[in-house]
């Protein structure tokens, strides 16, 4: 092998190789198939349900689920516990200042705390929310305060099989449409997710972003970033995007939140932490707006539902996300398993997502009909062949039309096996694809779910289901 190749990666043959060694480990274990089958069958056929002990390799999320670094779990020491103006805060709100720009920082416990203060700060009953696919808590959040989504991704993300480098992006035209039908005055901001978390991880491009904001900032609209796997966005622009190849993560990370007003922020993926975020706005008058209204619902605005300590360690993660070799490894994994699946001929998203590979359950199971399930049943399969969890992203997750009460039925109906970062090996990816191709193997066979217990909120989190 050689020691190093021309662009910095370890191996020409192996350029994702890992920039860390292991110098802790968690057991873990494996069950019986019967184990299994009570284990599903007692959680509802939900993987939400299931209890982490019952489950070998953990790809329900990426979220919160990442492995620190030691210079993390130093940091954890660190922690200024003062219930105000902790030390901790001050560095992670410059951390933030530095990586992603913004002027002002609002600390969340997670993602969603600060999509409930942005709903509420920005939006009026009656207004039209666009964004490029919907996010379950975040459309959640904009409804809650009144608002409708309007989904202006583009064509193309509604289709697995198209293998296009930014199946992320905004349509412009149906952005410019929408905003001369229901008129600017009625448009909060535009809800831009960089990755698209619902369209498979497919990120934005740069020249795509500018065009969003152009298009906006004409109307005197503002645009928010869901940056909640923008550093995973960066990278692919400096993959896929001409004028990028030379450029670092960090430097494209700056220029593409320079097109946005602000972020909402779920530290729990990107930023290498168990649990965090933020929001980050750039105006002043909205600044002051949110960080009153944080220490209703998080905390005071100097730790928002954070402990000292995992401020300080997300502080550090924010650093070492951005590192080309850590960025390089962490989607290099995941493209990994994506090939070995694509390889076995298993209908999977294309391209290959940032933090996960998503099966196609359509495909996988042509012969159910969506409203009896398939990627909710793929996911117990293939929990109960080999302990392997993953999560439903179709039917379950895109819940029902507020208006008419009609499930949605999304274009895509998905399994998502996502990948945390640092957490699993080579040979952990060989054995979910090793699982995912034997459940493929018995597809013809397989039945589907009828819904037996549906909560009002969120509903994939804790629906339960029986099979057919
Ligand atoms: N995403 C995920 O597994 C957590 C559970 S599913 C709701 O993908 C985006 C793009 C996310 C996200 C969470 C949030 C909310 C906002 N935007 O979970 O509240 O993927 O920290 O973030 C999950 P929090």
């Amino acid at each position: 092998m050689n020691a190093e190749s021309p662009n910095g990666s370890p191996t020409r043959h192996r350029p994702w190789a890992e920039p860390w060694k292991i110098k802790v480990v968690e057991p873990i274990r494996m069950t019986s198939r019967a184990a299994r089958e009570v284990a599903i069958r007692e959680a509802g056929y939900n993987t939400f349900l299931l209890r982490s002990e019952d489950v070998y390799i953990d790809l329900l999320t990426d979220s919160g689920t990442n492995a620190m670094s030691d210079s993390q779990w130093a940091a954890m020491m660190m922690g200024d516990e003062a219930y105000a103006g902790s030390r901790n805060f001050y560095h992670l709100e410059k951390t933030i200042r530095d990586h992603y720009g913004y002027r002002f920082v609002v600390p969340t416990h997670q993602g969603r705390g600060a999509e409930n203060i942005l709903a509420k700060i920005m939006i009026k009953p009656g207004d039209v929310v666009p964004g490029n696919m919907y996010f379950t808590t975040t459309r959640a959040h904009q409804e809650m305060a009144g608002a409708t989504f309007a989904d202006v991704v583009v064509r193309e993300a509604h289709d697995p099989t198209l293998e296009l480098p930014f199946k992320g992006n905004v349509d412009l035209d149906a952005l410019s449409a929408l905003i001369a039908r229901v008129g600017a005055n009625r448009i909060p901001y535009i809800s831009l997710a960089a990755t698209v978390n619902m369209a498979g991880g497919q990120p934005v491009s740069m020249a795509n972003a500018r065009d969003v904001h152009e298009l906006a900032t004409r109307h005197g609209i503002k645009v928010m970033l869901d940056a909640t796997r923008a550093v995973e966005n960066a990278y692919f622009i400096q993959q896929r995007e001409s004028g990028y190849a030379t450029k670092t993560v960090a430097e494209i990370l700056r220029e593409f939140c320079s097109y946005t007003d602000g972020c909402t922020m779920s530290g729990k993926k990107d930023a290498l932490v168990n649990i965090g975020g933020w929001l980050a706005l750039n105006d002043e008058q909205r600044y002051e707006e949110a960080s009153n209204l944080v220490v209703l619902y998080e905390g005071l605005h100097t730790y928002g539902g954070m402990a000292g300590r995992d401020m300080e360690a997300m502080a550090r993660g924010i650093v070492e996300s951005v590192a080309d070799d850590h960025i390089r490894a962490r989607v290099g994994q995941v493209e990994y398993l994506g090939r070995k699946l694509i390889e076995a001929a298993v209908p999977v998203v294309r391209p290959i997502g940032g933090h996960a590979v998503y099966l196609d359950a359509k495909a996988f199971y042509p012969h159910l009909d969506q409203e009896q399930f398939p990627a909710q049943a793929l996911a117990a399969h293939l929990y109960e062949d080999s302990g392997v969890r993953a999560m439903e992203r179709g039917i379950v997750s895109a819940g029902r039309d507020k208006e008419t009460g009609k499930n949605y039925r999304p274009a895509l109906e998905l399994v998502r096996l996502t990948i945390p970062r640092r957490v699993y090996t080579q040979a952990h990816m060989d054995v979910t694809a090793e699982s995912v191709i034997e459940v493929y193997g018995k597809r013809l066979t397989a039945r589907g779910l009828k819904l037996v217990h549906e909560p009002r909120y969120l509903r994939f989190f804790q629906a339960r289901f029986e099979p057919l």
